[in-house]
């Protein structure tokens, strides 16, 4: 078994609990020392930093949450001044502003100290070659694979995101043998090589892939090693913990969370008292390392379940089980964060639109798309088509702007989006994290679903008409008979 850093990553459970309480006690003096946000939170806590004098007093603490960074926007949590900020990532956020994240440059170490162990663990060193298909920029994911992948003396290609037949290209040309990208891209990836008569195992020399940045499961794991031949290891972290930081080793059992790094812990998260090894709650990180933005029992809302047994590759660590959802109301598409309030936010800065919409996400040939149903305003509605398509180019305009993402919109009728009394449910997700061949051959569903609505606006279109050209005919505008047309036509629309 080969080890990035085998001292640390076997060493003895208790050794490790003691290193872990060392440091525990040492960050909370820092954020004091350092932080108006924590001094106030621990104050309002009645906690003062001598209570905290090992691991075990852990759970005195209060939580921190992603609201926390956002009403700190944007850099009010930071611990150090700007000028030992080296670096700045940021995901989005709610509304329209993204979290932003700060790093010394001895966070940067960190990060890359995590990730080099992690790929190693998942059999990558030296001699690879691997190609970063993650997004570059603000998003964690390239920069954060790139720098993990050059510290284990990798060959590193910063291949970004998207023109997969060049992806392949480069590939098979530069002889890549591992690969970084959310696994549907890569499922993606499995098609257009097959499309361009590519074979993996034959025409390439890819061995492993880190895939994560998004949930998906242990059937597309199956499915990607099947297809490719390769091994396909889940990597995860988020933005605010630094990036991309834990994979599985290669006994796939798991993601190891470097514990002389960060401290997990699973919560329930209704009452936030943590549960034992094997049972699921949400997922709790504090930062022992971090300088610009430590955080203490940060709210990730991922659920999972852990471990602490030690790994059959040999690794002490605690592990996490595959994410299998979150608590809040965020979705990831193609890696990236969504949330209802941004879209919202779009729409009610709009004049045309009601604020009443419904995201539809599907996976179509592997991929995520994403289609925004918009409730056209009546008194807004406007008979020329020419202008529907230039409010529906801003919205999507607005909407790639926000999210950082491409996304439909499609028209539909005032009263056609359910209403809620409770929280709304905004997003209806038709993907499945794996398809079979049969649910593959349903994925036309999304244009069939297109094609439908514009027949419907088309109907609509000439009932009006029809419905206006009747009027002068009854001489009685706003007349029960006009009321009535209305209602029948209404129905008639909601039945096809
Ligand atoms: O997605 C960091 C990252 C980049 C991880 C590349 C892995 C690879 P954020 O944009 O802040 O950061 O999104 C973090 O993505 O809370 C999870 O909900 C989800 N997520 C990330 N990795 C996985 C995974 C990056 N392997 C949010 N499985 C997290 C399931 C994941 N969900």
């Amino acid at each position: 078994m080969t080890y990035w850093n085998k001292e640390i990553e076997t060493m003895d459970p208790e050794s490790l609990r003691k290193l872990q309480s060392e440091k525990l006690v040492k960050l909370i003096n820092y954020v004091y020392d350092r932080s108006p946000f924590y001094r106030k939170r621990f104050e309002e806590a009645g906690i003062k930093p001598e209570d905290i004098r090992s691991i075990d007093d852990l759970t005195k603490l209060p939580f921190t949450f992603k609201k926390d960074l956002r009403d700190t926007y944007p850099t009010g949590m930071f611990c150090v001044p700007p000028k030992d900020v080296v670096r700045i990532h940021a995901s989005s956020g709610t509304t329209g502003k993204p979290t932003v994240v700060g790093y010394t440059e001895n966070d940067l170490d960190c990060w890359s100290e995590s990730l080099a162990r992690a790929m190693t663990s998942a059999g990558l060193n030296g001699d690879d070659i691997i190609q970063v298909s993650y997004g570059y920029g603000l998003f964690t994911g390239g920069l954060g694979a790139h720098y993990g992948s050059e510290k284990i003396g990798a060959t590193t290609v910063p291949a970004g995101t998207g023109n997969s037949e060049r992806q392949i290209m480069l590939m098979q040309d530069l002889g890549v043998t591992g690969i970084c990208c959310t696994p549907s891209y890569f499922s993606h990836l499995i098609e257009v090589a097959a499309n361009m008569g590519v074979d993996f195992r034959k025409d390439t020399k890819l061995r492993v892939g880190l895939f994560g940045a998004e949930p998906w499961s242990e059937e597309l794991r199956k499915h990607i090693e099947e297809r490719s031949g390769i091994k396909a290891y889940d990597i995860f972290g988020t933005s605010e913990l630094s990036g991309p930081l834990f994979t599985d080793c290669e006994k796939q059992n798991g993601i190891h969370i470097w514990g002389d790094m960060f401290i997990v812990e699973v919560v329930d998260p209704k009452t936030g008292k943590q549960v034992p090894d094997g049972e699921k709650g949400e997922l709790v990180v504090t930062t022992l390392t971090k300088e610009a933005l430590p955080l203490i029992r940060y709210r990730v809302g991922d659920l999972t379940s852990m471990t602490h047994e030690t790994c059959a590759c040999g690794r002490t660590h605690p592990r996490i089980l595959r994410l299998t959802g979150r608590t809040d109301d965020m979705t990831i598409v193609r890696g990236i964060n969504v949330f209802p309030g941004q879209v919202e936010a779009v729409l009610l800065a709009t004049p045309g639109v009601t604020p009443n919409f419904r995201i539809l996400i599907d996976r179509v040939h592997e991929l995520d798309t994403m289609t925004v149903q918009v409730e056209l305003n009546e008194e807004n509605f406007s008979e020329k088509m020419s202008d529907l398509f230039s409010l529906k180019s801003e919205i999507e305009r607005k909407l790639q702007s926000i999210l950082n993402l491409s996304a439909k919109v499609e028209f539909v009728e005032i009263g056609t989006i359910p209403r809620y009394e409770g929280k709304a449910k905004r997003i209806i997700d038709n993907r499945k994290l794996w398809m079979t061949e049969k649910d593959q051959s349903l994925s036309l569903k999304p244009d069939f679903r297109k094609s439908f609505n514009i027949i419907r606006m088309y109907i609509r279109y000439h009932c009006r008409i029809m419905s206006d050209a009747w009027l002068p005919l009854t001489g009685k505008s706003g007349s029960p008979v006009k009321a009535g047309l209305n209602a029948r036509l209404s129905q008639f629309i909601n039945q096809i």
